[in-house]
């Protein structure tokens, strides 16, 4: 039956022995045994009574077993919706809920934390640790590899990934299968990735980077991953000389030029670097270049669109740019006032349309309206610039968002916590900049009158509800937050203010 998606990175692999995940511990999972085990998981799912359309919500670690729940549940037609396994159970349960997933997979380890929250949003509960062992797995073992892929249409639903809001809520964007296939086939042709390619992944697989973008076109391609946990610049070096391509945030890039071992040497056959997600400084691109020879592709995405823009292959790649829209993908950059688009040179927030953004958030159609055009453009928050040559550049967010080492933290949803703790009478989180992560967050709190804040019981407050990576690195304390006139907050005076805070 076809399944557009399912057909194009899975199917046409299933009888190929040809490597597709190299692990560190030195086993190869060749093609076909991934799909092989994909369409297990898929037999398991189907067992379960899911059925197309289902939210199948996966909060596990980075493992073969985890990308092949990815695959199954696109061959049943089940919508696949991937957590940070950072995220607390309090924020899990608010994904599950709002999505309504009839499944949540989580960590054995969590197992009692998470049975809760599955009761609580109506959800069954599987476990799945990070080797791939778990309750999912032990199910998937009593079913063979014989699965009728569903029938889909580019336009059903695929994935569903939260990101976080201004309001401080989080939003489901949904992607169709079309949204995320068009963008893998862009983008495997503009970077030219073909079956001989191996890719270094050290990304997170819950997200559009490590997901969508480094293993989609990996899947299209038909070429290779060296599979590793995390990123760790040691385990990057040891496996770069088995590899053709890296695709990383900056911190990846900071953390390599910060190794001795990395040298122009070891990077002499590799085909491309390419880095995103959050803004490559102009000075790591220099440096990289001088060091290694290679000049890092940048480019420009966002959960909402996959990826909008790109440095050329072939071409000048412009430090501190994010390239020229991809082939059949629109950017415009308008007046965030009447939205009317101004002339090149003039900044102003960037919208984008093409087949590869979403299909609006999940259950709320009033943000959706807000943010996507009727004549199908998205209003992505980012400020930014088109010079004379088509090279769009970021230069800012509209949208009050930190990007710390590529996860964004939306400062209103701590605001809300801070603000609730003892003795705060209010507070504002800003993004401070930060060496190694870009940027991370700062929380800026106003005592009640005769109150004096512990901020030591705050940060244990805000780490049982929010993942660690969210929880502000500093927390200081001042007498009145600066406001302007209409009584709103400067976040760029604070900013200004607390510059140095994590360099001095
Ligand atoms: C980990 N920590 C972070 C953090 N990552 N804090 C702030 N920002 C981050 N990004 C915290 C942990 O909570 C922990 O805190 C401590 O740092 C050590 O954790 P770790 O796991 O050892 O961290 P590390 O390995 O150093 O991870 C840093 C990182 C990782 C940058 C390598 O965060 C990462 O892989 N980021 C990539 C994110 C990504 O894929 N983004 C793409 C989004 S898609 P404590 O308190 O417990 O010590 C997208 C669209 C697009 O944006 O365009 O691509
Ligand atoms: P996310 O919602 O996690 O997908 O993050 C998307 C956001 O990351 C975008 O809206 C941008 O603000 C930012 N981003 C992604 N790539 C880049 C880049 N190359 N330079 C600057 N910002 C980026």
């Amino acid at each position: 039956m076809p399944n557009p998606l399912y057909d194009a990175l899975f199917a046409r692999h299933a009888a190929q022995d040809t490597p597709f995940l190299h692990l560190p511990d030195g086993r190869t999972i060749t093609h076909g045994q991934f799909i092989d085990t994909a369409s297990r998981y898929a037999n398991a799912f189907t067992s379960k009574g899911l059925v197309p359309g289902d939210r199948v919500a996966v909060q596990v670690g980075k493992s073969p077993d985890a990308l092949a729940l990815y695959a199954a549940c696109v061959q049943v037609g089940l919508v696949f919706l991937p957590l940070n396994p950072a995220y607390t159970p309090t924020e899990v349960e608010y994904f599950v809920s709002d999505a309504g997933a009839r499944l949540l997979i989580c960590d054995p380890a969590c197992v009692n934390d998470f049975a809760v929250v599955a009761a609580n949003s109506g959800a069954e509960l599987e476990t799945m640790d990070i080797t791939g062992r778990g309750t999912m797995r032990d199910l998937a073992a009593g079913h063979g590899h014989a699965f009728t892929t569903a029938e889909r249409t580019k336009d059903d639903l695929a994935a569903l990934l939260y990101t976080s809001g201004t309001t401080g809520r989080s939003k489901g964007a949904m992607l169709s299968q079309k949204n995320l296939l068009s963008n893998a086939e862009t983008l495997t042709k503009a970077w030219q990735f073909t079956k001989t390619d191996v890719l270094l992944h050290a990304l997170p697989i819950f997200h559009t980077h490590g997901l969508f973008v480094a293993t989609n076109i990996m899947l299209l391609s038909g070429g290779a991953m060296v599979f590793l946990p995390k990123l760790d610049a040691d385990q990057l070096i040891r496996f770069m000389p088995r590899a053709t391509a890296l695709m990383g945030v900056p911190t990846f890039y900071t953390r390599l030029l910060a190794h001795d071992d990395f040298t122009a040497c070891l990077t002499a056959h590799m085909r491309l670097f390419i880095s995103g997600s959050a803004p490559l400084l102009a000075d790591t691109h220099t440096q990289f270049e001088a060091r290694t020879g290679h000049r890092i592709l940048e480019r420009y995405g966002m959960t909402e669109t996959n990826m909008n823009t790109s440095n050329p292959y072939d071409g000048s790649r412009r430090a501190g740019t994010v390239g020229m829209p991809l082939p059949g993908i629109e950017i415009k950059v308008c007046d965030p006032e009447t939205g009317k688009t101004l002339p090149h040179g003039d900044i102003g927030v960037v919208e984008v349309r093409g087949p590869n953004v979403f299909q609006g958030y999940w259950r709320m159609p009033e943000k959706t309206a807000s943010e996507l055009r009727a004549d199908g453009f998205f209003i992505t928050g980012d400020l930014g610039v088109m010079d004379d040559q088509g090279y769009l550049s970021i230069v800012g967010r509209g949208k009050d968002l930190i990007i710390s080492g590529g996860y964004n933290i939306y400062p209103k949803e701590i605001e809300l916590l801070l603000d609730d703790q003892p003795g705060v009478m209010e507070s504002a989180v800003i993004g401070a900049p930060h060496a190694d992560l870009g940027e991370a967050p700062v929380g800026v709190l106003v005592a009640q009158v005769d109150a004096t804040l512990d901020l030591e019981a705050i940060k244990t407050a805000l780490a049982g509800s929010l993942a660690r990576f969210k929880c502000p690195r500093e927390l200081v304390v001042i007498d009145e937050l600066p406001r302007n006139a209409m009584g709103k907050v400067q976040k760029n005076l604070l900013r200004e203010q607390y510059a140095d805070v994590f360099t001095c």
